[in-house]
């Protein structure tokens, strides 16, 4: 019988490409209970990930997996960083924010990253990882594809922003793809 995982996410897009990169792990996926909400009181991703992963294991009694992730933009002193959901009240708003405030600047450089916890019925963190992907801000949004400030975020390796990828292109290289990648090894072996 499958292990039940749950998905300590309110974010659909999240959901979505975790549930495709998990897809053979060996483990059944569930959401997290909807009305249950972990305030993010870290500094970092990694604090952030392991409270969410903490608290919704210890409130459901599974094994519970959590991704804290944002965009750390250089010329901005690498914000919006752990502020990234807190830019805006949404996609729209949080992408025009970043352009307004970066402005003109000529230093477009950005990374994404991705921490990832996973905690064990008991609430106690036995896997983390973290995953990083180095690109460029867009001055306008371009594509349609992903979630979040994907239309924004240029990779010039692919000459795509994640927006334009496929979703096997961007798990390939994407911050969220690699933090996974890292820690699936383990995640089987459990
Ligand atoms: P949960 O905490 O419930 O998982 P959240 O949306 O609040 O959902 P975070 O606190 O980790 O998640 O904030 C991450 C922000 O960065 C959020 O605005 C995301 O849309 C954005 N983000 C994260 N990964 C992304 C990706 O792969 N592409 C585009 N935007 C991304």
């Amino acid at each position: 019988m499958k292990k039940i995982l749950v998905v300590a996410t309110g974010n659909p897009g999240k959901l979505k490409e975790m549930q495709n990169y998990l897809a053979d792990s060996g483990w059944e996926l569930t959401l997290k209970p909807e009305d249950f909400e972990v305030e993010e009181t870290g500094v970092t991703f990694a604090e952030n990930a392991c409270l969410k992963a903490a608290a919704v294991a210890k409130i459901t009694g599974n094994w519970a997996i959590a991704d804290d992730s944002g965009l750390m933009v250089n010329a901005l002193n690498g914000q919006p960083g752990v502020y990234s959901a807190r830019y805006g009240n949404t996609d729209v708003e949080r992408i025009a924010r970043l352009l307004r405030e970066l402005g003109d600047n000529k230093n477009r450089q950005a990374r994404f990253v991705c921490a990832i916890a996973i905690a064990n019925p008991q609430g106690e963190i036995v896997i983390e990882s973290e995953g990083v992907c180095q690109g460029e801000i867009l001055f306008a949004s371009t594509g349609d594809q992903g979630f979040g400030y994907d239309p924004i975020f240029y990779v010039p390796e692919q000459k795509l922003t994640f927006a334009q990828m496929s979703p096997e292109m961007k798990k390939s290289i994407s911050h969220r793809g690699n933090a996974i990648k890292a820690l699936l090894p383990q995640l089987i072996t459990i």
